[in-house]
């Protein structure tokens, strides 16, 4: 007589007892086949493992007891049950209350359906994923993995939610961030390194003034306390030449994406558009600036991404349809669109054109301008990836400058106590400055 079939949901992005547990508990009902959810059904609920889908397979294949893994594609166990129709479904009773209700209820309602059992074993107390998950972010990251999440991501989620980070605390913010609401599970999913707000929180104008070396120096503070990938804006590249080294510096660093922009001459802010004069580089000077830049680059995973300004210059779609065609042909990971126009109708109409022709080459869109543009509607015309460029600078700018003012005006300091972090929060924000 065939043996019976146990199946078994699991992440197993770290190994631990609690989970050889559950699988030696399958072993004495049937064969365990093992359904490990794939990068895209944990990004949609929780941080992206930290091993991709085929180590975790590697991993869960070779321990004693499992007899199958099979890809579970989504959040929800019912297509895999549906599908494989197996006879007993074992799960930690964790999902009785909390989070994992609906999950359950789901669970038990196909399990009926096909004739199956539920069995619920007591929870490992002290030892599971979610704990773990946080002495992992403990550990850090390296710049390889770092690096690599980034592809990661962007297959994995319908969006890539990006947010301007200047220094360390922005880099807290973003990292550690998170949201629940009836969608689940919110958070940002990296950090984009603005020339402007890192220009503007020197001093300086945005005109590639700052130079890459004193870039790094500040960007190794949030590298230092984040784990999260990072999009850097490369400007204009600078010399081709000179962008040969920047790729491989930025590599190094554990940078996942440059992003470079088709200008030439001294770099002005793009979204003066045009009120100042910014010139475009031929499609021939850029495709080369990209082709030299692809070529240099150590890892695979590394990506240079073509930012278009022809909307930014005053030139048509079309303009900025027939670069980026041209970039993407010369090697570009990713195009970017950039607009200042308040509609986003230009957007709209540049990323549903390109789509027609590239189904997978991602686009990055900064809705700095269309900002009523909700994230779901930029997905709808194909955007992959979301930056929010200058946010945090902007925000920190007016509550500083509202602090200092009202400090002048009242000659102390007890009029601006409301407005500032108290004291003890400023004390415990940093684990370790106790
Ligand atoms: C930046 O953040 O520096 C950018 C985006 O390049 S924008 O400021 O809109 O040009
Ligand atoms: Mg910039």
């Amino acid at each position: 007589m065939k043996n019976k079939k146990v199946y078994l949901g699991m992440t197993a992005d770290i190994m631990h007892p609690g989970l050889i547990r559950i699988i030696n508990e399958g072993t004495k009902y049937g064969d365990v086949v093992v359904g490990l959810l794939t990068d895209a059904a944990i990004a949609s609920h929780k941080r992206l493992p930290y091993l991709t889908y085929e180590q975790r397979k590697e991993v869960v294949e070779s321990i004693k007891g499992v007899s199958e893994v099979v890809a579970q594609e989504e959040w929800s166990y019912v297509n895999n049950l549906r599908k494989l129709r197996p006879d007993y479904i074992i799960h930690g009773d964790d999902w009785v209350s909390g989070p994992l209700q609906k999950i359950r209820e789901d669970v038990f309602s196909v399990m009926r359906e096909i004739g199956g059992e539920v069995i619920e074993i007591p929870y490992t107390q002290g030892i599971n994923s979610t704990s773990l998950d946080k002495d992992i972010k403990a550990i850090g990251t390296t710049p390889d993995v770092r690096l690599k999440s980034l592809r990661r991501l962007i297959n994995a989620k319908p969006v890539v939610r990006i947010l301007e980070a200047h220094d360390g605390l922005c880099g807290l913010i973003i990292e550690n961030l998170e949201l629940y609401d009836d969608s689940g599970r919110k958070e940002f999913d990296g950090m984009w390194s603005s020339s402007l707000t890192d220009s503007t929180s020197k001093g300086k104008p945005d005109i590639e003034a700052v130079d890459l070396t004193t870039r790094l120096q500040d960007l190794n503070n949030i590298l230092e306390c984040t784990t999260k990938p990072i999009i850097f804006d490369g400007d204009t590249g600078g010399k081709t030449e000179h962008f040969a080294f920047t790729v491989r510096t930025l590599e190094r660093h554990g940078i996942s994406a440059v992003i470079i922009e088709d200008k030439i001459g001294l770099k002005k802010n793009s979204l003066f558009g045009t009120d100042v004069l910014q010139c475009q580089d031929t499609i021939e000077g850029f495709t080369e600036k990209i082709k030299v830049g692809k070529s240099s680059q150590v890892t695979d995973d590394f990506m240079i991404i073509a930012r278009i300004e022809s909307l930014i210059a005053g030139k048509p779609v079309s303009d900025a349809l027939e670069r980026g065609y041209a970039y993407v042909e010369a090697g570009a990971d990713g195009i970017m669109i950039h607009s200042k126009d308040k509609s986003g109708d230009d957007i709209r109409e540049f990323c549903t054109e390109f789509r027609k022709r590239y189904t997978h080459i991602p686009i990055v869109v900064v809705p700095t301008t269309y900002d009523h543009i909700y994230e779901k509607q930029l997905v709808e015309w194909g955007a992959n990836i979301v930056i929010y460029a200058n946010h945090l600078l902007r925000a920190a700018y007016p509550a500083m400058r509202k602090v200092a003012s009202k400090i002048l005006k009242y000659e102390r300091a007890l009029e601006v106590r409301e407005d500032c972090l108290p004291i003890k929060e400023i004390l415990e924000l940093i684990p370790g400055t106790k």
